[in-house]
């Protein structure tokens, strides 16, 4: 991955941009694919969108619900494969760190400005239960977990969302304020030991003995495995069968998943 905090000493970048931002005219192809899935062609035309100005991401994302697109497809379709997208950009030196900050900063902002319309039900569907959600300290890896939260907030959970700068905070956080639900996104570099000492901590911190612990994200090998061996509760995906698969964990009873949702993260 190339990175150069300073574009403007670099013509060649410049000109790597312009063919990737020139390519295909915005909202030339139909919105969805014959899966029924937002067409990759779609996909380009955000993820070129959060290169240029916030604006052109507020109109790619509004044709897109203007055509009838879900607004939860939007974000785990939508969003998540723009920012993969700009990922591939940015391994293949196409953009550098900092144009890829900036456009993940506009997927955040795009997140906090669709959020009223999101949560729109949020409070009729308040059940009650609270969730800290938070990334892991060190990790530039946040947009995961603000998905995560918006999409427990619209299920009617009250939602904490955390990125401690260390374990301390968190710690507190568990000790002083009363959650159902922690659920921590592991970083790409985390070890199991570190994972299992942290969810320990937070067991013995935490005054609910029922508490439970998920974790989701970059989990690094075997996900499944490395549930096991931190002692987590379970193991999540995508931000919407997360939500699902932890209000049946806390509560004991069985969420339906329509087929449809069990999309892999
Ligand atoms: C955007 C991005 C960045 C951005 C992050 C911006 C931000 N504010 O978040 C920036 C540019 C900062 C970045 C930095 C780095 N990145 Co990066 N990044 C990505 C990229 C392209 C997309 C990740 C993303 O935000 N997706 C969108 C969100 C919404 O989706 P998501 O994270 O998958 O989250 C969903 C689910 O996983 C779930 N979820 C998330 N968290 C949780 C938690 C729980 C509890 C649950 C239940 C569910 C859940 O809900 C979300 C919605 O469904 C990925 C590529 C990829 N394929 O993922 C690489 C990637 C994650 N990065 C990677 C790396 C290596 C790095 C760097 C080390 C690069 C470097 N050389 O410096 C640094 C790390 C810095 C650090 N200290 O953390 C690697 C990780 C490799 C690995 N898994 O072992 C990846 C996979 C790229 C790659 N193929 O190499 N990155």
């Amino acid at each position: 991955m190339h990175f150069d905090p300073s574009p403007t000493s670099n013509h060649s970048y410049y000109k790597r941009l312009e063919r990737v931002l020139g390519q295909a005219e915005a909202g030339s192809t139909r919105l969805l694919d014959v899966h029924g899935d937002i067409a990759p062609d779609q996909i380009e035309r955000l993820a070129r969108a959060c290169l240029t100005k916030q604006e052109d991401v507020r109109l790619v994302v509004e044709s897109w619900i203007r055509a009838g697109c879900d607004l939860e497809e939007v974000y785990l379709q939508g969003l998540c494969k723009a920012s993969r997208l700009m990922g591939d950009w940015w391994n293949s030196d196409t953009v550098d760190f900092a144009s890829m900050t900036i456009a993940c900063y506009r997927l955040h902002q795009l997140m906090f400005d669709l959020s009223p319309t999101f949560l729109a039900n949020a409070s009729i569907k308040a059940n009650g239960l609270s969730a800290l959600l938070a990334a892991t300290t060190g990790s530039h890896h946040t947009m995961g977990v603000l998905m995560l939260s918006e999409f427990f907030r619209r299920e009617g959970w009250s939602v904490t969302r955390e990125v401690p700068e260390t374990h301390k905070d968190l710690l507190r956080l568990v000790e002083t304020e009363w959650f159902d639900l922690v659920g921590l996104s592991v970083n790409y570099d985390q070890t199991v030991d570190e994972v299992r000492g942290m969810i320990g901590q937070i067991r013995q911190a935490c005054p609910n003995q029922r508490l439970q612990v998920m974790i989701g994200g970059l989990i690094p090998g075997d996900r499944q495995t490395f549930t096991r061996e931190v002692g987590a509760d379970l193991l999540g995906t995508d931000a919407r069968e997360s939500q699902l698969m932890a209000l049946e964990l806390v509560t004991g009873k069985a969420a339906h998943v329509p087929k449809r949702q069990q999309r892999a993260s």
